[in-house]
């Protein structure tokens, strides 16, 4: 790749994160040409159209699609720079699955020429770039690969995570802070140099080791964090407090920051990086484990709360407020609201109803139930009981006057102000907010 001209750039895997990096790369005026099994995901994004939802994305696409800086293909071709950014499940036992990562690696083996640049997105376990150099080393013993050579290598390889909020990505992807770890010092040099030319936050450079732990230590310094708060809250429902008010106030110390409870931890992040550790280091993880285990159980407390509440309501319509796995986004999968809603419904039926501004129709798995899809303004004029599950804008902007005669069980504490002390589920009356 020639220092001073912008180097032809391959993105593979086109999801959440690689069309988003894709179409900055190609804003920033590199010639890209994005990567994915799926010949529809390809078609629409050659169309100038995206399959994902994503603050502002639509619009950059279609302009970068029309001035002929991105395409995309089912083929990999020559670039000077390949980024993987493809998913890493786990499989069974959370054992990590790099299988994704390691067919890009194959993909792009074949057509590599000296100069080149390979660059890992995707979150990994420790290894997974080192685990990729050896599959190109075997793949190519034509070219020198970074770390097995003695001489100058004839490609760079490195580790640069990718660490952006959903309904942010644009934003971020182009502020945040990036580490990039080489799998020697040079080949961090050489990505960095290609970072800079589309990132405006801080670019640090360290080993393709230390750059993966730090993905993986980023999600579980949140879980386990949010597990302190949902742990406090199933205390404080123990103990009949409001753990609304104790965070409240405890936040008040300066050095005190505690997360906010809620239905779980969902996503595709948050609650599958840990395993990557904890796999990594089975005997010497008790506290991130625990805080898996924590989060996933208080999905079951919700639900054995909520449960309870509509049990002992027999006459009360309910209405679950939200099904995404967080606020504003349109992200169902991996959610705990939806989990919980789902699991009313198949034993309410048609008592519960749905509230998600960001659905146009229930998830499959509530076919069959009886439960139906509602806006907001029917389950303030017709429900009972109001289960908050997600604290999208909306929600929170309904005021006291329009829900001071619901029961409401408020699993994201949107309401402060809603009436009454913390109420055991069974109590009687209306006007009550069950905190946690
Ligand atoms: N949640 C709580 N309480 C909180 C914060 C979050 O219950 O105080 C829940 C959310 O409702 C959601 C889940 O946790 O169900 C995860 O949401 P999130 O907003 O914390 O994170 P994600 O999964 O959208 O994105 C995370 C981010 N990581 C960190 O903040 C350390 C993001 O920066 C990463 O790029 C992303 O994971 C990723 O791709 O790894």
């Amino acid at each position: 790749m020639k220092s001073e001209a912008k180097p032809d750039v391959s993105v593979i895997g086109l999801g959440y994160i690689g069309l988003p990096t894709a179409a900055i790369i190609a804003r920033a005026g590199c010639t890209v040409r994005g990567v994915d099994v799926s010949q529809k995901v390809v078609d629409t994004i050659n169309r100038g159209e995206i399959h994902i939802e994503e603050v502002d994305l639509d619009g950059l696409v279609q302009g970068v699609v029309s001035r002929s800086l991105l395409s995309a293909s089912t083929d990999v071709a020559p670039a000077d720079v390949f980024v993987i950014a493809v998913p890493t499940p786990f499989g069974k036992d959370h054992t990590p699955d790099i299988s994704y990562v390691l067919s890009a690696g194959r993909a792009v083996a074949p057509v590599l020429k000296s100069g080149d640049i390979v660059i890992l997105e995707s979150t990994s376990p420790v290894g997974t770039t080192e685990q990729l150099r050896d599959l190109i080393a075997e793949a190519r013993p034509d070219l020198k690969c970074p770390g097995v050579t003695r001489e100058t290598p004839d490609i760079a390889i490195a580790y640069c995570p990718e660490r952006v909020l959903p309904g942010k990505i644009l934003e971020e992807l182009t502020n945040n802070d990036r580490s990039i770890g080489g799998i020697t010092p040079r080949c961090a040099r050489k990505a960095l140099a290609f970072y800079k030319r589309f990132v405006r936050g801080t670019c640090v450079t360290t080993d393709a080791r230390s750059a993966e732990m730090t993905k993986l230590v980023e999600n579980a310094y949140r879980d386990v964090n949010i597990a302190f708060a949902n742990e406090l809250s199933i205390i404080s429902d123990r103990m009949g407090l409001d753990v609304w008010e104790v965070i409240r106030l405890a936040n008040r110390h300066p050095r005190v920051n505690i997360l906010t409870p809620g239905p779980g931890v969902g996503g595709h992040c948050i609650a599958v990086d840990p395993w990557f550790i904890v796999h990594g280091a089975p005997e010497e993880t008790p506290l991130i484990r625990t805080a898996r285990g924590v989060n996933d159980g208080k999905i079951h407390h919700v639900i054995a709360r909520a449960e309870a509440l509509v049990e002992s309501r027999p006459d009360a319509r309910i209405a679950c407020l939200g099904l995404a796995f967080k606020a504003n986004i349109d992200d169902f999968r991996e959610s705990p609201a939806r989990l919980v809603a789902a699991t009313l419904a198949r034993r309410f039926g048609t008592r519960i109803h749905v509230v998600e501004p960001y659905a146009a129709e229930l998830p499959i798995e509530f076919t069959d139930t009886g439960a139906s899809l509602i806006d907001i303004d029917t389950a303030l004029e017709d429900c009972d009981i109001l289960v908050v599950l997600v604290d999208h804008d909306v929600f929170k902007s309904v005021p006291l006057a329009e829900r001071a005669d619901k029961l409401v069980y408020d699993t994201r504490g949107i309401w402060p102000d809603q009436p009454g002390p913390t109420a055991a589920a069974g109590d009687k009356g209306h006007g009550l907010r069950l905190a946690s």
